[in-house]
C-alpha cells in the first residue's frame, strides 16, 4: 500500500501507473481546487483493471491535519513526498508559499510518518536544483549543494529534513536527488513543453514563433517515466540511501530549440546576440525563437550534468529514452493534440 503527494502531477501520474502495474493499492493525496484537475491521473481512475486499488484523498501539504487524517486511514507500506510547488522561475515571485510547501510541508509529512506509521518508508523528491552553482561536472551524490532559488532552497531544507528523520528516529527515509525529467503529461511552463508545444501550434497555423530565456543553460533531460521506476527501486533497498538520478547526458535550451523544431523538419539559423537573438527558419527566413528577459532568472543554475554510476551499480537503474527520443515523443503528443501531421 503506498501513499502519493502530488499525484496529480507528472511523476505523480506515472509512479501511481508503475505501482498500480505492480500490485500496489495507490492513494493519492489531491488537494481542492475550484476546477478538476486530474486529466493525468483520469485513465487510472476509469481502468477497470485498477478498481478498487486506486484512491484519492483530499490533503494538502500546507495542512497537517488533512495528513494526519490519511495516514491514519491507509496506515501505508510506502509513501512518496512529490507534491511540491515545483516552478523554479516562479518560486522567486512566490518565495513564502513555495518555502512553506515545499520546505515545510515535507516536514509536515515526515512527522506524521512518524508518529502514525514509523515503519513506512519514505520517499522525498529531491533534485538537482540543489547542486544549483555547481562545484564539480557530473554531480554525484558528494557534490557539494549550492542553491540558487527559493524552490532550491526550499528544497535544501527538506533534504537535510529526510537525512535528519532517517538519522534521529532511523526511519526509511531517502532522497532521489532527480535531474530533469519531463515528458508529454510535463507542465505547459517548463522549458521543454513550452517548446515542443509551441512547435506543434506553429505547425498547425496557430502562433509564429515561441519567446524563450536563457537559451545557453544546460540541462540533463531524462524521461519522467523512467525516472519513477528509479523512486521505487530506491525504497526496495536493504539500506536507505539517498541516489542521484540523471541520464548522464547534457544538453542546452539552445540545443533542445533546434531538436524540437527539426522535429517538423525546421532548421534553426541563429542570428544577433543577447535579447536581439532570434532562430529563423534557415529555408524561409520566418522568425521561429525569440528571447524575451521575462524568462530571465535572477540567478541561473548553468551546467547540470549527472553522474548516476552510484544508481546504475546499486539499483540497476539505466535511462531507456534518450534526449532525441523524448523530444520526439513530445513533440509528437503535441502535434497529435491539435490534430496535425508534420
Ligand atoms: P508537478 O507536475 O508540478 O506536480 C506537483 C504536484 O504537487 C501536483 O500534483 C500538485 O497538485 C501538487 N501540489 C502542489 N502544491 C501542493 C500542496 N500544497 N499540497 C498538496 N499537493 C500539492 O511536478 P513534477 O514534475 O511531477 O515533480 C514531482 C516532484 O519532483 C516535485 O516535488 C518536484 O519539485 C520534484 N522534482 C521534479 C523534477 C522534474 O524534472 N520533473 C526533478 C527533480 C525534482 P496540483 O495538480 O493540484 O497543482
Ligand atoms: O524547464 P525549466 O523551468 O526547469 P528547471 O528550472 O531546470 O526546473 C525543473 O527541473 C528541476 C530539476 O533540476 C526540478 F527540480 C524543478 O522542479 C523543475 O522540474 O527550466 C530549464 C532551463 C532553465 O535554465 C531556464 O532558465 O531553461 C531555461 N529557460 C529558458 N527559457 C526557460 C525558458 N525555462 C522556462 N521555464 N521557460 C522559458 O521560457
Amino acid at each position: 500500500m503506498a501513499v502519493i503527494s502530488g499525484v496529480t502531477g507528472q511523476d505523480g501520474s506515472y509512479l501511481a501507473e508503475l505501482l498500480l502495474q505492480k500490485g500496489y493499492a495507490v492513494h493519492g493525496l489531491v488537494r481542492r481546487a475550484s476546477t478538476l484537475n486530474r486529466q493525468r491521473i483520469d485513465h487510472l481512475r476509469n481502468d477497470p483493471s485498477t478498481r478498487g486499488r486506486f484512491h484519492l484523498h483530499y490533503a494538502d501539504l500546507g495542512d497537517t491535519e488533512s495528513l494526519i487524517a490519511v495516514l491514519t486511514a491507509v496506515q501505508p507500506d510506502e509513501v512518496y513526498n512529490l507534491a511540491a510547488q515545483s516552478h523554479v522561475g516562479i518560486s522567486f515571485r512566490m518565495p513564502t508559499y513555495t518555502g512553506e510547501v515545499t520546505g515545510l510541508g515535507t516536514v509536515r509529512l515526515l512527522e506524521a510518518v512518524r508518529t502514525l506509521c514509523p515503519g513506512a518508508r519514505f520517499y522525498q523528491a529531491s533534485t538537482s536544483e540543489l547542486f544549483g552553482k555547481a562545484k564539480e561536472i557530473p554531480q554525484n551524490e558528494r557534490t557539494p549543494f549550492h542553491p540558487r532559488s527559493p524552490y532550491a532552497v526550499a528544497k535544501l531544507y527538506s533534504y537535510w529534513a529526510t537525512v535528519n528523520y532517517r538519522e534521529a528516529y532511523g526511519m526509511f527515509a531517502v532522497n532521489g536527488i532527480l535531474f530533469n525529467h519531463e515528458s508529454p503529461r510535463r507542465g505547459e511552463n517548463f522549458v521543454t513543453r513550452k517548446v515542443t508545444r509551441a512547435v506543434a501550434e506553429i505547425v498547425a497555423g496557430r502562433r509564429e514563433s515561441v519567446a524563450l530565456g536563457n537559451l545557453e543553460a544546460r540541462r540533463d533531460w531524462g524521461y519522467a517515466g523512467d525516472f519513477v521506476d528509479a523512486m521505487w527501486r530506491m525504497l526496495q533497498q536493504e539500506e536507505p540511501r539517498d541516489y542521484v538520478i540523471g541520464t548522464g547526458e547534457s544538453h542546452s535550451v539552445r540545443e533542445l530549440a533546434e531538436t524540437a523544431f527539426g522535429e517538423v523538419g525546421i532548421e534553426l539559423e541563429w542570428e544577433g546576440e543577447g535579447v536581439d537573438e532570434t532562430g529563423r527558419d534557415a529555408r524561409t527566413g520566418e522568425i521561429r525563437v525569440t528571447v524575451d528577459p521575462a524568462y530571465f532568472r535572477p540567478a541561473e543554475v548553468d551546467f547540470l550534468l549527472a553522474d548516476p554510476s552510484a544508481a546504475r551499480r546499486d539499483l540497476g537503474w539505466r535511462p531507456r529514452v534518450t534526449f532525441t527520443e523524448l523530444i520526439r515523443m513530445m513533440v509528437r503528443a503535441d502535434l497529435e493534440v491539435l490534430g496535425v501531421t508534420a
